[in-house]
């Protein structure tokens, strides 16, 4: 399966400006209109992808809605990011169609994905095969996805998994250490698991401040994933923007060493 147009998109962009910052939004959290503001912003302040998603969702309504409101506001990349085959419409531009590695229930690993695969054929999805891997606490994705969660002391066990994604063909791996985590995912982590991988390498969970983001980039992320702290913020715009400058700044120490 050849790279579709968001993928080289990512690939593209990843090259000009060596990462990158996604606004990841909850279409339960608030009306289609809303969301699609916000993307709207985040869009004006930045960031190269909306993430369309959750763990909990539990009706294909409101991300059809949502997904349908961000497409006539915005023109970046709408990825899906499903937790279950309730995470799927046609309205979007690509899925992360993704397989929870360190899950321990088969339905995350492979069962969901082959009941979900003919809809993504026929409604005609772009389909990014990721590899995604739950650390640390894992919050309600590492629940309800039955995950065995990696400790934050062990990097080369995350490694292993990541690099056993990338084998597997993988061509995104994401690190996740749950919405809201109290403690991102460590910069020592992620750079053990960038020094054994080719494939871009996403992280997210937790991720509040420009400062945070920065030092997860210089130590390897390629992309930084942030839905919380966006809907806490007073100013999402201000708050994308703090995020996007913070990831170029730690890119452009990455390349110095
Ligand atoms: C969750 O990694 C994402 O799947 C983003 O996490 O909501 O904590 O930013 P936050």
């Amino acid at each position: 399966m050849k790279p579709g147009r968001v993928e080289a998109y990512l690939h593209q962009r990843l090259e000009e400006e060596g990462a990158l910052h996604f606004t990841l939004l909850d279409p339960e959290k608030a009306s289609p209109e809303k969301t699609a503001e916000a993307a709207s912003a985040a869009e004006r302040a930045g960031s190269s992808a909306i993430l369309l998603g959750g763990s909990t969702i539990a009706s294909q309504l409101e991300v059809e809605a949502s997904a349908k409101a961000i497409k006539a506001k915005t023109s970046i990349p709408l990825i899906l990011f499903p937790g279950n085959v309730t995470g799927i419409t046609g309205h979007a531009d690509a899925i992360f169609f993704m397989s929870l590695l360190n899950s321990e229930n088969p339905y995350f690993l492979t069962g969901v994905q082959a009941l979900a695969a003919p809809t993504i054929k026929r409604v005609g999805l772009e389909a990014i095969p990721l590899g995604y891997l739950i650390l640390g606490g894992g919050g309600a994705a590492g629940y309800v996805g039955y995950a065995r969660p990696i400790p934050y002391g062990q990097p080369t066990l995350a490694a292993a998994y990541a690099l056993a994604g990338q084998y597997l063909g993988m061509r995104l791996i994401y690190l996740e250490a749950g919405s809201g985590a109290e403690q991102p995912i460590p910069p020592e982590t992620v750079k053990t698991v960038r020094s054994v991988l080719d494939v871009p390498l996403i992280v997210g969970g937790g991720i509040r401040t420009g400062k945070t983001a920065e030092s997860l980039v210089e130590a390897g992320a390629d992309i930084i994933v942030t839905g919380t702290v966006l809907e806490e913020a007073e100013s999402l715009e201000g708050k994308v923007g703090e995020l996007v400058e913070a990831t170029r700044r730690g890119a452009q120490r990455r390349r110095r060493h």
